[in-house]
C-alpha cells in the first residue's frame, strides 16, 4: 500500500487520508510531492488524473480524493472501525465528513493550514466565523451525543476525526477562540501520537509555499 501525499506542512487533504491510513494499522509507503513547484503537476499525472492528491495505490488499484480513500479503508480494513457498526451514528457520521469535504470554504481559504507556523491570532471576518461557528457546533453536537466513550467526536478515531483534523490544526495556528468542550477536542487531535508523528515530519520540512504563509 502507497499513499501519495503533498507537503506535510501545507496539504491538508493529505492528512486526512493518512490519518485514516495510518489509523488502520496497516504497512505503507509514502510518496511525497512538493506542492506549487514546477514539477508538481507532472508528478502527481505520474499517478492520478485528477491533478491532486492525496492517491492510494494498493496492488493495482487508485483510489484518489480523501473521501473516497477513506470509504476504500473502511472497507478494507472494517475492524479498524473508520465507521461505526450503528447505521444510525454511521449516518451521522458521513453527513460531518460529507459538509466538511464540500463546505467551510472561507475558513479553508483564509486559514490555510500550515502545522510550522507559530501560534497567533488571524481574527476571522463574518464568513470565516460563520463557518467556525457551524463547527464548533457540529463538534459539540457530536460530543455531547457520545458523551463518555472517549476524546474523539464519536468515541475512538474514527473517519470524522481525520476530516477535521486539519481544521483542529488551523484553529490552534490561526489561535481561534472556541468553549471548552471544543478545546477538549483539539487537545484530544493534537496529542493523537498519529497526528504528533505528521506533524513532527511537517515541521522538519524546508519548502515554503509564499500564498500560505498568511
Ligand atoms: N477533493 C480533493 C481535494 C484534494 C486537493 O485539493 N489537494 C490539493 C493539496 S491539499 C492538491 O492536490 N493541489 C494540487 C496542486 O497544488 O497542484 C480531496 O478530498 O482529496
Amino acid at each position: 500500500m502507497k499513499i501519495v501525499i503533498g507537503n506535510k506542512n501545507y496539504s491538508s487533504w493529505s492528512l486526512r487520508a493518512w490519518l485514516a491510513l495510518a489509523a488502520t494499522g496497516a504497512d505503507f509507503e509514502e510518496i511525497v510531492i512538493p506542492l506549487d513547484t514546477p514539477d508538481t503537476k507532472a508528478e502527481i499525472a505520474r499517478h492520478t488524473g485528477s491533478g491532486r492528491v492525496p492517491v492510494l495505490l494498493d496492488d493495482g488499484v487508485t483510489v484518489w480524493d480523501s473521501l473516497a480513500i477513506i470509504e476504500y479503508l473502511a472497507e478494507r480494513y472494517p475492524e479498524a472501525g473508520l465507521w461505526s457498526a450503528d447505521p444510525t451514528i454511521r449516518a451521522h457520521q458521513r453527513c460531518i465528513c460529507a459538509e466538511m469535504h464540500s463546505g467551510f470554504a472561507a475558513l479553508r481559504h483564509y486559514y490555510p493550514m500550515n502545522i510550522r507556523r507559530s501560534v497567533d491570532d488571524r481574527p476571522a471576518t463574518p464568513e470565516v466565523q460563520a463557518d467556525i461557528d457551524r463547527i464548533c457546533f457540529l463538534w459539540r453536537e457530536a460530543l455531547e451525543e457520545s458523551s463518555g466513550e472517549g476524546p474523539y467526536l464519536f468515541g475512538g478515531f474514527s473517519a470524522e476525526d481525520a476530516m477535521f483534523a486539519p481544521v483542529v490544526s488551523r484553529f490552534e495556528t490561526y489561535n481561534v477562540p472556541v468553549g471548552d468542550l471544543e478545546r477538549g477536542y483539539m487537545d484530544a487531535i493534537l496529542t493523537n501520537p498519529l497526528f504528533e508523528r505528521w506533524a513532527q515530519a511537517a515541521k522538519q520540512e524546508t519548502w515554503t509555499i509564499e500564498s500560505e504563509e498568511v
